[in-house]
């Protein structure tokens, strides 16, 4: 039986349903992944040394300069057919537990409902002293090649806002991973996404769904650590294959659903 008509009929037949994205998933809005090579102001950076708690104490105006040229990325592009068809199956499929480790709200603009972000959220900045959360007018236009951008401070307590996402070493908000953990246990088929399956704690979600006994689908252009985790391995985009995977474990769907609609 051909992968994705394998695929279909689990996603079909199944109950509950959990899809695991990654930064993948966004490429094709024109996200940049987490590991493209950084370009302008940071190529001399990788994305792993900036996204920690000791950057931004060293170089804070480098970092914020940085997730304010990804904020304002993120509010000029558009979710994509993979965010659509994701979207999708948690119409088909109630109950349906959309768990993503991006910062972006591409999920939530396809129609997801309640997404949990086990990264943060480049939408919640907060004070680095007291924790306030902190409202940001909406982005400005970024320089491609990126500029050094000082972060405000707190009103309260005149700490540094950051911004609020997870960093290396930082811990993932325990609800959200509490969640995750509790629906990856409880699924029949787990839809791993755009990810490359490298980092903890997340990384493990795929691995509890397959301890448990569900058939984990991985979706991604590129071999990863999470071949050998999942029952079937898609290769290919998730703005291609997810409206494919849907309109095949759906065959009925409306010819105008979003999912099915040409990419
Ligand atoms: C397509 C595509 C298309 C392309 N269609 N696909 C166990 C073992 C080893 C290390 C650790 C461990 N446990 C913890 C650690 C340490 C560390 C870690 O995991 N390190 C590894 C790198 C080795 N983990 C942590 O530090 C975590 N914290 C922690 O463990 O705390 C402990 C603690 C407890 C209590 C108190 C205190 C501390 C925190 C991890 C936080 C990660 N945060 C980031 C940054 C978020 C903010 C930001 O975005 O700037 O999250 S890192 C980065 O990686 C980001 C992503 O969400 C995450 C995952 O990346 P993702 O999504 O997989 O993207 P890519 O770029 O890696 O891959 C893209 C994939 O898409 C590729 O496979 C492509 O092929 C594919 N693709 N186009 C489909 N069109
Ligand atoms: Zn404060």
């Amino acid at each position: 039986m051909a992968d994705i008509v394998q695929a279909a009929k689990l996603l079909g037949d199944a109950r509950r349903v959990v899809v695991f994205t990654g930064a993948g998933i966004s490429a094709e809005s024109g996200v940049p992944t987490f590991r493209d090579a950084l370009t302008g102001l940071w190529e001399r950076f990788d994305a792993q040394s900036l996204a920690t708690p000791r950057a931004f104490q060293d170089q804070p105006d480098l970092v914020w300069g940085w997730y304010e040229w990804r904020r304002h990325r993120v509010s000029t592009v558009s979710p994509n057919p993979g965010h659509r068809a994701v979207a999708a199956i948690e119409t088909r499929v109630p109950g349906t537990v959309v768990i993503t480790q991006n910062v972006d709200d591409l999920h939530e603009r396809a129609g997801s409902r309640d997404p949990v972000h086990l990264h943060g959220s480049l939408f919640a900045p907060r004070c680095s002293g007291c924790g306030e959360a902190v409202a940001l007018p909406p982005a400005t236009e970024e320089p491609d090649a990126g500029r050094r951008v000082q972060p405000p401070t707190c009103v309260r307590c005149h700490r540094l806002v950051r911004p609020g996402v997870v960093w290396f070493g930082e811990a993932l908000p325990e609800a959200a991973l509490e969640a995750a953990a509790r629906a990856a246990s409880a699924c029949d088929v787990l839809l791993t996404v755009g990810t490359s399956g490298m980092v903890y704690p997340a990384a493990e979600i795929p691995r509890i769904a397959a301890r448990a006994g569900a058939a984990v689908i991985q979706v991604n252009p590129h071999a990863t650590p999470m071949d050998s985790v999942a029952l079937v391995n898609l290769r290919g985009s998730a703005g291609r294959i997810l409206p494919e995977l849907v309109t095949k474990a759906w065959p009925g769907a409306a010819a105008d659903d979003p999912a099915a609609a040409p990419s």
